[in-house]
């Protein structure tokens, strides 16, 4: 299977602005942003979407939950912020490389669209 965009950018193939970097996971600005502060927080383990997702990969999808908390305060998104995974057509998903998209700073709508 070729690399997925997301898997480019963790192996330094194609540049993107890195918000936050550990061994598990990275933090980048969306390229298409949906608000003033979108973020995509990406596993390095790859696991292709929720739905395929499997009990080995608790502490990896963990991670990305508390890694949002850590770039939340470190960018002072105190006033609320959303996170999103879309898994499947209905729902938009085009990266096939989960990942958590953060967006903040903007009222948020709800329900969402
Ligand atoms: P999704 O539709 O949930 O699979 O989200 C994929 C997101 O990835 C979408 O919001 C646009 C973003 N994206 C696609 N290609 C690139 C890229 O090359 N760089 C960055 N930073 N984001 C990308």
């Amino acid at each position: 299977m070729s690399k997925t965009i997301f898997q480019r950018i963790i192996d330094r193939e194609i540049p993107a602005k890195i918000e936050y970097e550990d061994e598990h996971c990275i933090v980048i600005h969306d390229i298409q942003p949906q608000a003033p502060v979108h973020l995509l927080i990406v596993p390095k383990q790859v696991i292709t979407r929720v739905a395929e997702s499997t009990p080995a990969d608790e502490a990896a999808l963990g991670h990305l939950i508390t890694t949002a908390g850590v770039v939340a305060r470190k960018l002072n998104l105190a006033r609320g912020f959303r996170l999103v995974i879309n898994n499947g057509p209905d729902a938009c998903e085009t990266v096939p490389h989960l990942h958590i998209h953060l967006l903040a700073q903007r009222q948020l709508g709800w329900p969402p669209g």
